[in-house]
């Protein structure tokens, strides 16, 4: 603070101002028509700069981070940004933080040296959870790996007023409160969320009040126009992150323009208020302060003009900078071979490589629940960057009990309890594995994860959305499905949806659905070594079945993802199928013997195209068969793929056996009515057997 260059405050501030006013005289929409040129999303950081500005001056810990938001221009140009970089991004073009494929705002940047920009999201929010991930990693990596470089630094949560009363302002406050993480909260408060105040998003509007008895939370509040006491509040909050733990501050501005370009305020805001608005802008006050301070009212006119001479040639160089090749509009939703900037095993080089051995067959068979621990537990082992956490999964060992013993083991660092939130275990998760670390999170039951349905599509697309800048391989445990008791299945609206389709249907995500003890080890390891997000469903019905049974087939034994297992050889008809559903399939042509060629797919992304088209260019005829719900399951996918690829090859309609377009029941007569029975299965198998 002492050393605080404030003519270096005062170029950010203008820069920032300058920017967004180029933009709204010269580039927004109905002042530029040429679409190339034009900045078709306009948000004005204007009331916000100062704050933000000395906060970037802060943050001068080489692995500090930041979850910024869409207003946060200022605080991304005092960090490395060029004026060129966002322009660009306004104009989508090659050379901005996400080569056009995202709005000019939503950032993201690799450290220049000074705080990395945590690739924000357009979900109001979604920061939070991300950010408290690496407060957690920065704790990790100095406490387990004992890396010491790591030592102080913090992450810090970006948002407005209105963003605080989102789930993931929550979510966080709880995990980093609960863990007393280096995570600061900084809430730039401009009164609005677009239009609606602040008093209708929390009682009384203040945030920094309501939490001022919060257990683990320190609190800081300032004029964020008043250059001094901004300073002060703002280099003391980091200070007290760093040294102390968790903290909020809440930096009261004005929003001087609308929401975005074109906004119009008075319809929520008088004219009055407007004008108070603009009296208090800090850069005004900023001027006063620096010509108090030695700065002459020449210099500060010259560093004006220097700027705008500076953003026209910037201006300039974007436009001349191409529009992205259409041809890699589908790049980088998966690893391909080239490393990210941030993110993930393999830019750590961590030692941790999927081998392509055989199974070992020989040992006793083992239940699909042990060989998923023994698993978890090798590669926990072998891997120090991975953490395993959850709810229920420290002591107790999980409510499935697949982490039994995990957490003596290894420690309360490795494998831990979770507060009950299943958006802050996604989203913590994902600022893990943007610092370097393997996050294992389990969900509880797969229901349990649309809670987490925002920061689960994030973590699938950030890679895609960033241009390979960041990645976040994770493995994301969930059982699924109903339960086999010696009275048969059970199953519940609650704990038995599989609802796999909505991941198949989401970029960026490998899914597995094994159907049996070594399958499940096989993909599990490579999943663990791999390098995009998987999720991982194991079915309730085969952690402890004797038909899901396997020998454990060894440390190293990794399985492909998108290879089907044939479990039936037959020439008259294919059935495609995964999960429990395999055995029923198994029982249900059990009277057709070498007649019905059954396919495991094993994994849904990928899936096995090749097989399956292989297998009904030999049969002629395909029934599908799943446990999830029939209309937009998985299974009318692999049908389209077959009406089109192998229409003439097939000899008879494609069939699907799936459940009904219901919750699953809680009555066992019920639920026998709604899943695939071995019945129906039968019965579709010798329909299309006799067509
Ligand atoms: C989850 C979600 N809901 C709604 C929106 C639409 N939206 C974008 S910004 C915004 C207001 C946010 O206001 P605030 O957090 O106070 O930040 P400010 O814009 O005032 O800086 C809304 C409702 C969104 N982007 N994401």
């Amino acid at each position: 603070m002492h050393n605080l260059d404030w003519r270096a405050v005062a170029r950010n501030v203008l820069l920032a101002r300058e920017l967004d006013q180029l933009e709204e005289r010269e580039l927004a929409p109905g002042k530029m028509n040429d679409p190339r040129k034009m900045i078709k999303y306009q948000f004005s950081a204007g009331g916000h700069e100062l704050v933000q500005v000395l906060l970037a001056c802060a943050l001068d810990h080489p692995h500090d981070a930041a979850g910024v938001y869409y207003r946060s221009r200022p605080f991304m140009l005092s960090i490395g940004l060029t004026a060129r970089e966002a322009l660009a991004a306004g104009m989508a073009r090659v050379g901005s933080p996400s080569e056009g494929r995202d709005v000019g705002v939503v950032f993201n940047m690799p450290s220049r040296g000074r705080a990395t920009a945590l690739p924000s999201a357009g979900d109001v929010g979604s920061q939070f959870s991300p950010s408290a991930g690496w407060a957690h990693a920065i704790r990790y990596r100095v406490r387990v790996l004992q890396e010491r470089e790591w030592e102080g630094a913090i992450a810090v949560a970006m948002g407005g007023d209105a963003s605080v009363a989102s789930n993931g302002f929550w979510a966080a406050l709880n995990i980093a409160t609960t863990q007393n993480l280096p995570l600061l909260f900084w809430i730039e408060d401009n009164g609005y969320g677009i239009s609606v105040p602040a008093h209708l998003q929390i009682p009384n509007g203040n945030i920094a009040a309501n939490l001022a008895a919060y257990g683990n939370l320190k609190i800081f509040e300032c004029d964020g126009t008043n250059p001094r006491e901004a300073a002060q509040t703002i280099f003391d909050a980091v200070r007290y992150t760093r040294e102390n733990g968790t903290a909020l501050a809440r930096l009261r501005v004005p929003r001087l323009q609308g929401h975005t370009y074109g906004e119009d305020q008075r319809a929520y805001k008088s004219e009055g208020q407007i004008a108070r608005e603009f009296e208090s802008d800090p850069v005004l006050r900023l001027r006063e302060f620096v010509l108090q301070n030695g700065m002459s009212a020449n210099d500060w006119d010259e560093m004006v003009n220097e700027i705008r001479a500076e953003l026209r040639a910037a201006l300039s160089e974007a436009e001349a900078l191409p529009d992205p090749d259409a041809s890699q509009a589908t790049r980088f939703v998966y690893f391909d071979g080239i490393v990210n900037a941030q993110g993930g095993l393999r830019k750590e080089n961590a030692n941790v490589e999927i081998t392509n051995g055989a199974p070992e067959r020989d040992g006793s068979r083992m239940n699909m629940l042990d060989a998923i621990r023994k698993t978890l537990e090798h590669e926990l082992r072998v891997n120090p960057r991975m953490l395993f956490f959850g709810e229920d999964v420290g002591p107790r060992g999980g409510v499935h009990r697949a982490t039994v013993g995990l957490q003596k083991e290894f420690g309360e660092a490795r494998v831990f309890d979770t507060s009950l939130n299943e958006e802050g275990i996604m989203g913590r998760a994902l600022g893990l594995a943007w610092a370097g670390l393997l996050p294992v999170p389990e969900i509880q039951f797969r229901k349990y994860a649309d809670p987490a349905q925002m920061q689960l599509d994030d973590i699938g697309t950030t890679r895609w959305r960033t241009a390979n800048k960041f990645a976040n391989p994770m493995v994301v445990r969930m059982p699924a499905g109903f339960l086999v008791k010696q009275f048969g299945a059970l199953g519940d609206p609650w704990h038995s949806p599989t609802n796999e389709v909505v991941y198949a249907h989401m970029p960026g995500w490998r899914v597995a659905f094994p159907s049996n003890a070594e399958d499940a080890v096989g993909l599990l390891r490579t999943a663990l070594r791999g390098d995009d997000p998987t999720i991982f469903l194991e079915h309730r019905g085969l952690l402890d079945t004797t038909n899901a049974r396997r020998p454990y087939p060894g440390d190293d034994f990794c399985l492909p993802f998108g290879v089907a297992s044939r479990v039936s050889e037959g020439d008259e008809l294919t059935v495609i199928t995964w999960g429990e559903c395999v055995y029923r399939c198994l029982e249900a042509a059990q009277n057709f013997s070498g007649r019905v060629e059954i396919l495991d797919l094993r994994t849904l992304a990928p899936w096995d195209k090749e097989a399956v088209l292989a297998s009904v260019k030999k049969t002629g005829k395909a029934l599908v068969v799943h446990e999830d719900l029939h209309t937009a399951g998985f299974g009318a996918e692999i049908a389209a793929i077959l009406a089109h690829d192998a229409f003439s090859d097939l000899d008879a309609p494609i069939e699907r056996i799936a459940s009904t377009d219901t919750p699953i029941p809680f009555s066992v007569e019920l639920l026998q009515a709604v899943i695939p029975s071995v019945e129906k299965i039968r019965a579709a198998m010798e329909r299309l057997l006799a067509f």
